[in-house]
C-alpha cells in the first residue's frame, strides 16, 4: 500500500497538526510501502541552512520511518520549494519533481503539488515564474537569512491580503490545464493538492474515464489518500 498527503503547513504554531503527524507516522505510515508528501509539508521554508529544532525533530521522524523500511517521497509546494538536499539527507527522503508520473498498486498516477495548474491566477504565475526561475533561487538562498525571513514574511502578508480578493474560480485549478498535462503524460488519474478542497472528480478525457484526486489540507482534520491493489480512497480522521 502507498500513502498520499499533502498540505500539511507543519508549524510550531499548530502542535495540533505536528503531533497528528507524529502519530500517523507510528501507526499509518510504518505499515505502508511508501509515503508520498506532495508539497506544502511545511507552513514556510526559506533554506536548509536556516532549519530550526521544530523542523529537524520532523526530519528525525520520518528518518526513523525511512529506516524502517517506508520509502519516502517529497514534492515542493509553493511554501516549501527551498526544500534541498540537506533537509532530504537528514529525513531520509527522495525530492519528486513536480509532475511526476509513478507506476505504484498496479496503477500509473500523475502527482503534482497543484499550484501550477491554477492558472487564471495570473498575479500568482508571475511570482511564480519569478520565484523558480534558476537565477531567483540561486540569489534567493544566497540572501542572508534576515533578509530571507523578511522577504518570506513580506510574501505572506501580501499573498494573504491578495488571496482573499481573489475568485474561487480563480484560485482553482484549470481545467484545460488538468486535461493538457494528463494527455502528455498519458495519464489517467491526476492525484494533487494546494488548493484545500478535497474531492475526487471524475470526468470523460477524450474517450476515457478520467480522475482528479485533490488532497485535503491538514487543518480541522487530517487527511490521507491510501491507495493499493483494490482500493483508491481518501480518508478524513481527526487530529486530536
Ligand atoms: O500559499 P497560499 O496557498 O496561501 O497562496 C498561494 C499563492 N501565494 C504564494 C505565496 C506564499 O503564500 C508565500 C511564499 C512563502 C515563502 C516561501 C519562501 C520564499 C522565499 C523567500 C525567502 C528566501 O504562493 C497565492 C495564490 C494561492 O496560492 C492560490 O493558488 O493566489 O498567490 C498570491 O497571492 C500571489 C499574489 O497574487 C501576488 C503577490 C505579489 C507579491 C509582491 C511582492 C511583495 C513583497 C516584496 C518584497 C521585496
Amino acid at each position: 500500500m502507498i500513502l498520499l498527503i499533502s498540505d500539511l503547513h507543519l508549524e510550531p504554531e499548530r502542535p495540533d497538526i505536528s503531533r497528528a503527524f507524529l502519530r500517523f507516522l507510528e501507526t499509518e505510515a510504518v505499515h505502508a510501502d511508501a509515503l508520498y508528501i506532495l508539497g506544502d509539508f511545511f507552513e514556510v521554508w526559506i533554506g536548509d541552512d536556516a532549519m530550526d529544532e521544530f523542523q529537524k525533530g520532523i526530519a528525525r521522524a520520518l528518518k526513523t520511518l525511512s529506516q524502517g523500511g517506508t520509502r519516502i517521497f517529497l514534492m515542493h509546494g509553493n511554501r516549501d520549494f527551498l526544500i534541498g538536499k540537506e533537509f532530504c539527507r537528514l529525513a531520509g527522503c527522495t525530492l519528486l519533481a513536480d509532475p511526476t508520473v509513478i507506476e505504484a498498486e498496479g496503477k500509473r498516477l500523475l502527482l503534482m503539488h497543484g499550484d501550477s495548474l491554477c492558472t487564471r491566477d495570473e498575479a500568482y504565475m508571475r511570482l511564480r515564474r519569478w520565484l523558480r526561475n534558476p537565477v531567483s533561487l540561486w540569489i534567493l538562498r544566497h540572501l542572508p537569512l534576515k533578509k530571507r525571513r523578511e522577504l518570506a514574511r513580506k510574501l505572506r502578508n501580501e499573498s494573504k491580503v491578495q488571496t482573499r480578493q481573489k475568485a474561487m474560480d480563480i484560485v482553482d485549478v484549470t481545467p484545460e490545464e488538468v486535461e493538457g498535462i494528463m494527455r502528455r503524460t498519458r495519464t489517467q488519474t491526476l492525484i494533487h493538492g494546494h488548493t484545500h478542497r478535497p474531492a475526487t472528480h471524475e470526468f470523460m478525457l477524450d474517450d476515457s474515464a478520467a480522475t482528479r484526486i485533490v488532497l485535503g489540507d491538514w487543518d480541522r482534520y487530517g487527511w490521507v489518500l491510501k491507495i493499493s491493489r483494490d482500493r483508491l480512497e481518501q480518508e478524513r480522521f481527526e487530529l486530536a
